[in-house]
């Protein structure tokens, strides 16, 4: 994989952003004609095998009425995060963007005739959130030679990939990246049995356009720039390239009616501090609904998620790789800065009220709770072990925590953030 880091200052410091699916599939939320159709509802027209006539209905009846681009960016920023990847057209071709290559698109074929791409590339210059692009480059169940669409196109040999390259996704990516500004990332995805020459045609085409835009390696072949993990996975440790992992706050990525298996704040907390712990970025999706709306449900949860962040952050942002420990963290787990090492503490001991951490290979200097802004000092008990040549630290808590979700101490420490194994 990889270049080697060029451009990518912005999305290191980032660490956290905003995935938003949003598309026809938010119209249909996952049923279709009165009968839930599993899995996530942006597939909906695959896994209902729903005729592309009848699917492309929908359109005349999209009206978002109570879309507001700013609102949403502004939702992302108060969650503390970085950078925006909106879905300019998932796998069902449907484009969500003014494109003049196909009238498949929102602006042209609903009544509500926006382009709502356009309204968030401003609103994020606006709010100074980075703004990303998703589009789906090799699956595109309209156009009959994208892939993926067997049941109005089934006619494999008479299909030509290259014409759909050439035809659909080249113009499109031009328009995104000439229409709408600096874009931060083209972010692609699923490219399983695509040929390379036409993933590295895109990577070129996307790079002569647009040099600074980062692109993820689902665009194949270790072409990207950084790894996208796979769907809602999350390493165990940490990795050695940049990497991100998207993530649901339900079960679907679309808007889902009757999905209700949200995550707990504690729980997207935990995955943050793991991820971003093992050096890597969280991308968390929400799913409007048809009416343009972020669920209540979800900018609650992500209004827990943002008032921890407005005290916390400092312990996400700009993090480096924790160490690996060679023992498992029952009580939390570790992001680093600098010299500086970050206990999140998710379950907090029992009586007698300390946690133990040894293996460090230099001394704690200081020990304080980030929310405390007057750094009283915690104390730390600290003992040089000769044999093992290292050391190890008692940090003595109060009975509770400071914080109901995730109670951060800062270790500022002698020496860099490093341990034995
Ligand atoms: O956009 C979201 C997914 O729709 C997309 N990636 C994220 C970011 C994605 N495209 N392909 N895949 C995920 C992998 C496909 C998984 C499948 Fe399935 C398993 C296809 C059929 C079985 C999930 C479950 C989708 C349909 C049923």
């Amino acid at each position: 994989m990889i270049n080697a880091g060029k451009n990518m200052d912005w999305w290191r410091k980032a660490r956290f952003g905003m995935f938003i699916h949003w598309g026809l599939y938010s119209l249909a939320g996952g049923w279709w004609e009165g009968r839930e159709v599993p899995f996530p509802s942006e597939w909906i027209m695959k896994n209902g095998k729903i005729p592309l006539k009848d699917y492309k209905k929908q359109a005349g009846l999209f009206n978002p009425i109570k879309f507001d681009a700013r609102e949403w960016v502004k939702i992302a920023k108060q969650t503390g995060m970085k950078y925006i990847v909106v879905t300019a057209k998932h796998h069902d071709g449907f484009a969500m963007y003014h494109t003049k290559v196909s009238p498949y698109n929102i602006a042209d074929a609903t009544p509500f005739g926006r382009d709502p791409i356009r309204e968030l590339a401003e609103a994020c210059r606006a709010e100074g959130v980075v703004f990303c692009i998703y589009y789906s480059q090799m699956q595109d169940w309209e156009h009959p030679d994208g892939a993926g669409n067997t049941w109005d196109f089934p006619d494999e040999d008479k299909k030509d990939f290259g014409r759909y390259i050439e035809e659909r996704v080249k113009p499109q990516l031009h328009e995104l990246l000439t229409n709408y500004g600096p874009v931060g990332i083209m972010w692609f995805d699923t490219p399983y049995e695509m040929p390379k020459k036409y993933c590295e045609e895109i990577a070129d085409f996307v790079r002569g356009i647009q040099p600074q835009c980062l692109i993820n390696s689902r665009i194949g072949y270790g072409l990207g720039d950084y790894r996208s993990m796979g769907d809602n996975s999350i390493p165990v440790a940490s990795y050695p390239h940049d990497w991100e992992t998207p993530m649901t706050l339900n079960d679907s990525w679309g808007f889902k009616e009757g999905d209700d298996n949200w995550k707990l704040p504690e729980t997207l907390l935990r995955m943050l501090v793991d991820i971003n712990g093992n050096g890597g970025n969280f991308l968390l999706n929400v799913g409007p609904d048809a009416l343009g709306v972020i669920p209540d449900r979800c900018v609650k949860i992500l209004k827990t998620l943002g008032d921890w962040l407005k005290v916390n952050g400092e312990s996400i942002y700009e993090t480096t790789p924790a160490p690996d420990f060679p023992y498992v963290l029952n009580w939390g787990g570790f992001t680093a800065r600098e010299n500086r090492l970050y206990m999140h503490v998710f379950q907090w001991p029992e009586s007698p009220y300390e946690i133990l951490v040894y293996t460090f290979k230099t001394k704690v200097k200081n020990a304080y709770f980030l929310s405390d802004k007057s750094k009283t000092p915690i104390k730390v008990l600290q003992t040089y072990e000769s044999g093992r040549d290292e050391y190890r630290m008692r940090v003595l808590l109060p009975e509770k925590p400071i914080d109901s979700l995730d109670t951060v101490i800062v270790l500022e420490l002698e020496g860099k953030p490093e341990i034995y194994h």
